[in-house]
């Protein structure tokens, strides 16, 4: 959720949605952009919205190496320091929203497309165990909570899909508090799905929930209706998929509508149009096609 100054943002976000995800609202930079001075009214703003349409609220996300605050990407801090800092922040997040959050996108994107573990900051300074501890403060912080893994690129078999599978195997076997994975699916018009249910079975059978979490069907500009047809039956497959899979427990769009989604966003993207509904909020034939496989055709 990015644009609830939006009346008709707030609107459809309202009422064609049983769940929300803050698009950035959670993340470290914006809560902590000055150290130990946090700011918590956008987060908490979503956290009431959901609240007061009964959805459930997906946190998103305490550990990432992007959209770190200044202070801490150039503090020079010490291995010891860093992991102070990371277990003070997952906590106090985890914390604030305990009974409020579903369940939390604990790691975001560890890996590499080689299936190597991404170089972060957090990987640099704690070494590739940070995943198993970072788990185990968010739920010790938040018993509750559905702690996740949230990886993109990893709808089919891939060495990045094999690496996580490995990962949350390890994981689970050493007793760790992972319940899922998250396949955020941000798509490119005319990739192929077709693996994607197998995929989330997969990991099912290692005893995980699986989600897709940040679905989005981009397209290389200019928007046309055939383009959108295909979007509309891309959403469609995504969404059978899921459906077709037990262990599937939602399905989160990136964006509420095109209007405020992550492309173009201000950059000099040729892709865009990735959401249900566009620039001016009205639906998209994907809307249609995401309650049709849903069966919630008025
Ligand atoms: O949608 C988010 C966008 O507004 C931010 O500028 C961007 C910064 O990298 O992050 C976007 O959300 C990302 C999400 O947190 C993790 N997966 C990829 C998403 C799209 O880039």
């Amino acid at each position: 959720m990015t644009g609830l100054s939006d009346p008709r943002y707030r609107a459809l976000a309202a009422t064609q949605f049983s769940s929300v995800t803050p698009e950035n609202a959670m993340k470290w930079e914006r809560v902590e952009g000055n150290r130990h001075a946090h700011t918590w009214a956008a987060a908490d703003a979503i956290a009431r919205f959901a609240t007061e349409n009964d959805q459930k609220l997906r946190g998103h996300t305490l550990v990432w190496h992007d959209q770190l605050p200044r202070w801490l990407t150039d503090g020079h801090f010490t291995p010891a320091e860093l992991r102070t800092l990371l277990r003070t922040h997952v906590t106090t997040l985890a914390q604030r929203y305990a009974g409020a959050v579903t369940a939390w996108d604990v790691v975001n994107e560890p890996l590499d497309d080689d299936g190597s573990p991404h170089r972060t900051l957090w990987h640099d300074a704690l070494g590739s165990d940070y995943i198993a501890q970072v788990l185990t403060w968010a739920h010790a912080a938040d018993p509750g909570a559905r702690l996740y893994l949230n990886e993109f690129n990893v709808h089919e078999e891939s060495p990045k899909t094999k690496a996580l599978y490995n990962l949350a195997a390890s994981l689970l076997d050493r007793g760790v508090p992972l319940h899922g994975i998250g396949f955020q699916c941000h798509l490119l018009l005319g990739q192929d799905v077709s693996e994607l249910a197998r995929t989330l079975n997969r990991f099912a059978e290692l005893g995980l929930e699986v989600a897709i979490t940040e679905l989005g069907v981009r397209m290389l500009s200019p928007v046309t209706s055939a383009k959108l047809a295909a979007q509309a039956a891309c959403y469609r497959a995504v969404v059978e998929e899921c459906l077709a899979v037990p262990a599937c427990t939602g399905l989160t769009i990136w964006g509420v509508g095109d209007a405020a989604a992550w492309v173009p966003e201000g950059s000099r993207s040729p892709y865009g149009s990735p959401t249900l509904y566009d620039d001016e909020y009205r639906p998209k034939p994907a809307r249609e096609a995401v309650a049709r496989a849903l069966g919630t055709v008025p």
